[in-house]
């Protein structure tokens, strides 16, 4: 038999496809306005949350993103509340008085073991591709989430999660997370963007703060979450050879741009970003159409036309920017850009206009955006060639059949509502330990 052309074995081997992998809104899920500089996170902080309807809501993105030929995955829900955090911290007790100890005592920290904050999961981890790294491997980095205790607390089981979906060794790499501290802060993907063209990758990293410039720029009122020192760091462990660090604008920052993906969106050779994104926008374009050559299609939305404060209201770049079968790509935004007449009409202009978006879907899942999660923070991008996506185990992929099962699950073990003050029922405690196990049997997965 003859040899296959060159480009054909090229193809076949490393032709990646995204798999998004989104977090299943756990049955806690609540709004106890946790997170510092995160506005809908406090502006709805006390509000009564509808965990049934959230779940159903993230699934319902999931089997629409399945529906446009996507390969789509889910991350299963850590449990919660959290009770061993509370008993490494000196609580003691049935887990009854425990609860009810800690909501007397403390009830931020109930509701910081309580969160179900794992379902944002642009933040489980930052994900390269076996074609970009020095081993041919894909490689794992959880983020530490040092920023907020709530989120500080999920690292280690979203390790061995990402292990456990992940399994084989001679495809995948799981590291641990970075020294969780000020240097080394890191909420991974949601501050990390692959863009590529015929003439080459970037790996785009954003982030807050540059730790070792103690005189450097940076916010005055909001956290920095993210550390050029953690890019750096990730770039040179998954051994990436081209990447790239841009600072945040730290203005952003202080008006509520706590991650990079609320400001800018990119895939392929598409970059959507605001005017005022980066530090220095304009030498940053520049130098990303140095890298990835003519074909690389900056599209930027200016203040004059929406100001950072709409781009955080609506979430417009925290839209799913996704490549579909055909080679176009679909922005899978949220409804309430729908709602804003402004926003419709940018998103009308690249649609119309000379690009690969040929169309938007809008999307509802209104629940996770009150606690400041959009579509694309409910998602962790993991690009896989052919031979690695048969390697997923096989339980957290969105079949038909299990997309069923798991919506009968919600319905079976989901509350209605649910307030903070909720949190200390040890039946609540219980029943979501019950469903857990009877998630664990339709994952074949379980979640420590
Ligand atoms: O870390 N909200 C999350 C939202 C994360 C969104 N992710 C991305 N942009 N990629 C956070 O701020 C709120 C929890 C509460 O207040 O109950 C919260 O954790």
């Amino acid at each position: 038999m003859s040899e296959p052309p060159v480009h054909w074995k090229y193809d076949l081997q490393m032709h990646l496809r995204e798999m998004n992998f989104d977090g299943l809104v756990g049955p806690t899920h609540n709004y106890a306005g946790l997170s510092l500089g995160n506005i809908a996170s406090r502006d709805h902080g006390g509000q009564t949350s509808h965990p049934k309807a959230a779940a159903l809501q993230g699934l319902a993105k999931m089997r629409d993103n399945a529906a446009l030929g996507v390969p789509q995955g889910f991350l299963p829900p850590l449990p919660r509340p959290e009770l061993s955090v509370l008993r490494s911290l000196g609580y003691e007790g049935d887990d009854a008085s425990l609860l009810a100890n800690v909501q007397a005592t403390d009830p931020v920290l109930l509701a910081q073991v309580s969160s179900a904050s794992c379902m944002w999961t642009a933040n489980a981890a930052t994900v390269s591709p076996s074609t970009d790294t020095a081993d041919g491997r894909v490689h794992f980095t959880p983020a530490n989430l040092r920023a907020q205790f709530h989120r500080a607390i999920e690292p280690h089981a979203t390790g061995k999660l990402l292990s456990k979906i992940f399994p084989d060794p001679s495809m995948f790499r799981h590291h641990s997370p970075l020294p969780a501290s000020d240097q080394y802060g890191d909420e991974g993907a949601a501050n990390h963007t692959r863009l590529e063209t015929e003439d080459g990758v970037v790996h785009f990293f954003v982030y807050g703060v540059e730790h070792r410039q103690p005189d450097g720029l940076r916010p005055k009122r909001y956290p920095a979450r993210q550390t050029r020192e953690a890019s750096e760091a990730i770039a040179r462990r998954h051994g990436l050879a081209d990447s790239m660090f841009a600072q945040q604008s730290p203005d952003a920052i202080d008006l509520g741009v706590f991650h990079n993906d609320v400001i800018s969106v990119g895939t392929g050779r598409v970059l959507l970003f605001h005017e005022h994104a980066f530090l220095n926008t304009p030498a940053i374009i520049d130098e990303l159409r140095d890298r990835l050559g003519p074909t690389f299609l900056p599209l930027m939305v200016g203040e004059g036309e929406l100001s950072i404060e709409s781009c955080v209201a609506s979430y417009l770049f925290n839209s799913q920017l996704l490549e579909v079968e055909d080679g176009s790509m679909v922005l899978v935004a949220p409804g309430e850009c729908e709602a804003d007449e402004h926003v419709r009409r940018i998103c009308d202009r690249w649609v119309e206009g000379d690009t690969p978006i040929q169309r938007v879907v809008w999307t509802d899942v209104r629940e996770s955006m009150q606690n400041g999660g959009g579509p694309a923070c409910l998602r962790l991008r993991v690009p896989l060639t052919e031979s690695e996506l048969e390697a997923v185990h096989p339980g957290v992929v969105l079949t038909d059949s299990i997309a069923e099962r798991i919506e009968a699950w919600i319905q079976d073990w989901y509350p209605e509502s649910l307030h903070p003050k909720d949190l200390a029922d040890p039946m609540l405690a219980q029943r979501v330990a019950d469903a857990h196990d009877a998630l664990a049997k339709i994952t074949g997965i379980d979640v420590e």
